[in-house]
């Protein structure tokens, strides 16, 4: 199938005629093209949004927030259809999509059609000068957002919900390697009376039509989730036309496990934290820190556990690890698992590729644990982004904090204990931009959402990605 751009509401061949193919990770075929959109068609794009902002920027909220949650509704209304494509898509579980990705894609529209009804702004009178200030909040005007693979259309919206609510039109591009559900999204916002040109979706690869929209001088601010290097690109691209940038992006996060925490619920957690979506979410615990009194016993039960879940195709109900997402994300973790050898770590289990019958030409790979034997160690401080974690033991609170903070990135960090005064000085003391105690992944969407040091700059979520996708003006009057 042909997947096309969508463009003041309707939908576009590329206009040079250049196609990319699109794989299903389940079982390695080309089952689609996308465009590789130029930078005419982003021209075209955001020639559409900008028409379209005078209007949409004067909508009312109550009109905002209707539309969004009709959006949200037609979402939920289409949940098996979305789940499946995005299944193909990513090689995720089909079941983990039905429950996680699809739903949060409609919560993201509902949550904004409400919060925007919301969303006030302060004002400051200037006692003894006569004179009162108030702050207007306004939209910028065409946004950019771009986001990546391993949650597809939970990340897309997280930027878009926002930035439609808050008034602004959207130039926005999702992965290239998981293009389907964006392009599904476009017949639900035609469906659900969202203006031509509010929203405008062109696909392609990241260096030509990505750094088209990066590039171009009148998108004024830029939405991105994705890895490091390209943040790094991103914000250097950026920075000479002074363009609002938020930058959500990898993460090596620290999983510390005191022996005072609910074992079971800590053991459970774990093996979600470190291998839900085949361990290809920014958020996992890809470091696992345990204290030495409870480590060996740790050691064996988590193992165990590793070794009970079923990797497979991931429409098979009973799949806990379905497909990585390409065959070169595949190559890149299988590497990490050699150079980790080479650092004599040890294998507690996984490391090998899997073959699932009737899907030989899928990209599955067990889940696997390393013992590393030092924790600066490559595979301890570079993003894999798959499903290998390390474990290595600590013996004092100073000893773990120090090395869980001895990471260039700083995204989230969860923390297993009962002790009050613990969890207190070591969640002030984590760097990182979110803590879950005794939890993982459990998200609010009115809190902070983002990273500290090489994950990022600016907070999505709540009333911070409304500020994010606002100007604020101020005007004072002397009465
Ligand atoms: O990400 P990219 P990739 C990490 C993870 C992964 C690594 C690389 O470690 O292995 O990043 O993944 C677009 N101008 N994360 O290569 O390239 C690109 O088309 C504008 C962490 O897939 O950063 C896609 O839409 N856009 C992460 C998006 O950026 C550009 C999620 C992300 O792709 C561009 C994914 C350019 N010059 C990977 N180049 C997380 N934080 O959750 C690329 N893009």
């Amino acid at each position: 199938m042909k997947i096309t751009n969508y463009i003041n509401g309707n939908f576009h061949n590329p206009i040079e005629d250049n196609w990319i193919d699109n794989y299903n990770p389940s079982d390695g075929t080309v089952y689609g093209q996308i465009p590789n959109s130029s930078k005419e068609d982003v021209e075209n794009a955001y020639i559409a949004a900008k028409s379209t902002f005078p209007s949409w920027s004067q909508t009312t909220f109550e009109e905002r927030s209707r539309i969004l949650i009709k959006i949200s509704e037609l979402l939920e209304a289409n949940l098996e259809r979305f789940a499946e494509a995005e299944s193909k898509d990513n090689g995720k579980p089909v079941s983990l999509a039905k429950s996680v990705d699809i739903p949060r894609a409609a919560s993201n529209f509902r949550f904004f059609g409400n919060a925007i009804t919301q969303f006030t702004s302060e004002s400051h009178e200037s006692v003894g000068q006569d004179a009162i200030n108030y702050t207007l909040r306004q939209p910028i005007g065409v946004v950019g957002c771009i986001s990546p693979w391993n949650l597809p259309l939970y990340l897309f919206t997280w930027k878009i919900a926002p930035a439609i609510a808050a008034g602004n039109c959207v130039v926005a591009k999702p992965s290239e390697v998981t293009p389907m559900t964006a392009y599904l999204l476009g017949e639900i916002c035609n469906e659900a009376g969202l203006p031509k040109g509010v929203l405008n979706i062109v696909h392609g690869l990241g260096s030509t039509t990505g750094q088209a929209i990066i590039e171009h001088p009148d998108i004024k601010a830029i939405s991105f989730t994705g890895g490091t290097a390209t943040g790094a690109h991103i914000a250097k691209v950026a920075a000479p036309m002074f363009k609002k940038l938020s930058l959500e992006l990898g993460g090596k996060n620290p999983n510390i496990i005191f022996a005072d925490c609910d074992y079971e619920d800590m053991l459970q957690t774990t093996v979600r934290s470190s291998f839900a979506n085949q361990g290809q979410i920014c958020l996992c615990g890809s470091r696992i820190f345990v204290e030495a009194s409870i480590y060996d016993k740790f050691k064996t039960d988590f193992v165990a556990k590793v070794k009970g879940l079923k990797v497979g195709h991931p429409s098979d109900t009973d799949t806990n690890i379905g497909a990585l997402v390409s065959q070169q994300h595949l190559n890149k973790v299988k590497d990490y698992i050699q150079i980790a050898k080479d650092e004599n770590a040890t294998v507690l289990c996984g490391g090998n590729e899997v073959i699932v019958k009737g899907f030989e030409h899928g990209y599955y790979l067990e889940p696997t644990v390393l013992e590393v034997p030092t924790d600066d160690c490559r595979v301890n401080q570079e993003e894999i982004f798959g499903p290998v974690v390390t474990v290595m033991p600590f013996n004092t609170e100073n000893d773990v904090l120090q090395m869980a903070n001895k990471v260039k990135y700083g995204l989230s960090a969860t923390l297993w204990t009962n002790d009050l005064k613990r969890t207190m000085h070591m969640s002030n003391k984590l760097q990182a931009g979110i803590v879950w105690v005794n939890t993982w992944m459990l998200r609010d969407l009115r809190t902070p959402f983002g990273g500290v040091k090489d994950s990022g700059v600016g907070r999505e979520g709540g009333f911070e990605a409304l500020r994010f996708f606002t100007e604020a003006k101020n005007v004072c009057i002397k009465y």
